[in-house]
C-alpha cells in the first residue's frame, strides 16, 4: 500500500482546491431558464418584440419557424447549424434537397432577433437559444401551449449536407421507420405522435403527397383513404405543380393558421394531408394517441410542451464546446 508525507498531502489537498477552483470559475456548463438574467435581462422582449412584428407581417413565420427548428435539433442538436449559409468551400445543412422548403421568412426572423438582440447584448446570446425562443414564443402566437426553456446552448462550429439526408423524417417512410427513427432520437412513439401534432399549422408542398391524387396504384388512382371530396381539391390545387413547384396546401385544412387539435380530428376523416398524417391514425401503435389528442386539447397541449421541451435540448452544446456566433449564417472562424 502506499504511504502519503505530509508534505505530499498538503500537495493533494492544494491541488484539489484548485480544481474546485478552476471547475466552478469556467464557462457556464449547464442550461437554465434564466441563464441571461444578469448578461442580457430584456432578451425575452426583444425576442418576443421581433417575433410578433414579422409575424403579424408574414402570417407563415410561425410554422416555418417551428419547423426550421425540428429540423435543426434533429441534426447534431440545437445548435443552429440549420442556419449557416453554404460557401465555397462547404455545402451546409440548410442547401439538402429538403431544405429547398425551409422558408425564407423562418430565417429571417431569427437574423432579425439576432441584430435586435446585439445591439443591447454583443456576442452573448447564441443564435441557437435565439430560435429556440422564436420557435417558442410563435407557438404560443398561433395559439398552442406556452413551455419552458432552457437556454445557454452554444452554436455549432460544422454543418454539412450529408447529415441531414439520414435524420430527417419523410411523409413516405412506413410508420415502422418513422418509430425507430424518433427512437434514436430519444423520442417514445407518444412524443412522436405529440409533436408531429406541430401539422395542426403550416403547409406543404405538392410534391410531398401529390401521388396520393395522381396515379395513386395500379388499381387506384386516388389513395382510397383519402376522403374523396378533399383528394378532389387536392388534384386541383396541385394541377399544375409540375411546372409551378411552389404550389402548396395548408396541412391542417380546417383551422390552418391555428395551433390547435383539429389535425388530429382531421385524421380520422381522411383529411391527413402527407401519408406520414395518415398513418399516425392508421397505424395500431399511434392510433391511441391519436385520437386522445383529438378528443382533449389539453392533453394534446401538455404532451406537445412536454415533448417541445425535450426536442429544446437535444444534444445542446454548452461550456466551451462550440462558440457564440456573431452573425447567424456564418461561423466566427
Ligand atoms: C412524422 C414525422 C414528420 C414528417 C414525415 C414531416 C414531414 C413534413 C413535410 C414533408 C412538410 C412539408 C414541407 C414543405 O413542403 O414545405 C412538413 C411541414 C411542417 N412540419 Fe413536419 N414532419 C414531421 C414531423 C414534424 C415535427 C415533429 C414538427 C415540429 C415539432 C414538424 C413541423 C412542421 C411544420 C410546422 C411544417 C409546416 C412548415 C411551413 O409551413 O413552412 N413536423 N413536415
Ligand atoms: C399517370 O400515368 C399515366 C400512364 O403511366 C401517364 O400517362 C400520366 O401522365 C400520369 N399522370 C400524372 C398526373 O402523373
Ligand atoms: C383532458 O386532458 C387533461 C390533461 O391531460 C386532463 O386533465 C383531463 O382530465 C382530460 N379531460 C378529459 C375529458 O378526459
Ligand atoms: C433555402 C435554401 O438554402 N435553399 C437551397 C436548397 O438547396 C438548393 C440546391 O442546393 C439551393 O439552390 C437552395 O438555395
Amino acid at each position: 500500500m502506499m504511504a502519503f508525507s505530509p508534505l505530499q498531502l498538503f500537495s493533494i489537498s492544494i491541488l484539489l482546491v484548485l480544481l474546485i477552483f478552476i471547475s466552478d470559475s469556467g464557462v457556464e456548463c449547464r442550461l437554465s431558464t434564466n441563464y441571461y438574467s444578469k448578461s442580457c435581462p430584456n432578451l425575452a422582449t426583444i425576442v418576443g418584440n421581433v417575433v410578433t412584428d414579422k409575424q403579424i407581417r408574414s402570417p407563415t413565420t410561425a410554422a416555418g419557424t417551428l419547423r426550421l427548428f425540428f429540423h435543426d435539433c434533429l441534426v447534431s442538436g440545437c445548435d443552429a447549424s440549420v442556419l449557416i449559409s453554404s460557401t465555397a468551400f462547404n455545402r451546409a445543412e440548410r442547401d439538402a434537397d429538403i431544405n429547398l422548403s425551409l422558408p425564407g421568412d423562418a430565417f429571417d426572423v431569427v437574423v432579425r432577433a439576432k441584430t435586435a438582440v446585439e445591439l443591447q447584448c454583443p456576442g452573448v446570446v447564441s443564435c441557437a437559444d435565439i430560435l429556440a425562443l422564436a420557435a417558442r414564443d410563435l407557438v404560443v402566437m398561433a395559439g398552442g401551449p406556452f413551455y419552458n426553456l432552457q437556454l445557454g446552448r452554444r452554436d455549432g462550429v460544422t454543418s454539412s449536407v450529408s447529415s441531414v439526408e439520414s435524420n430527417i423524417p419523410k411523409p413516405t417512410m412506413p410508420m415502422t421507420q418513422l418509430i425507430n427513427l424518433f427512437a434514436s432520437k430519444g423520442f417514445s412513439i407518444q412524443e412522436m405522435v405529440a409533436l408531429t401534432g406541430a401539422h395542426t399549422i403550416g403547409f406543404s408542398h405538392c410534391k410531398e403527397f401529390a401521388y396520393r391524387v395522381f396515379n395513386y396504384s395500379k388499381s387506384a388512382s386516388v389513395d382510397p383513404t383519402l376522403n374523396p371530396k378533399f383528394a378532389e381539391a387536392l388534384k386541383g390545387a396541385c394541377a399544375n405543380y409540375g411546372s409551378n413547384p411552389t404550389t402548396s396546401v395548408f396541412n391542417d385544412v380546417m383551422t390552418p393558421s391555428k395551433f390547435d387539435n383539429v389535425y388530429y380530428q382531421n385524421l380520422g376523416r381522411g383529411l391527413g394531408l402527407l401519408a406520414s398524417d395518415r398513418g399516425m391514425i392508421a397505424d395500431a401503435r399511434t392510433r391511441g394517441y391519436a385520437e386522445i389528442y383529438a378528443s382533449n386539447q389539453s392533453a394534446f397541449f401538455e404532451a406537445f410542451g412536454r415533448a417541445m421541451e425535450k426536442l429544446s435540448v437535444r444534444e445542446v452544446k454548452v461550456g466551451g464546446v462550440g462558440e457564440i456566433r456573431r452573425r447567424c449564417d456564418a461561423f466566427n472562424g
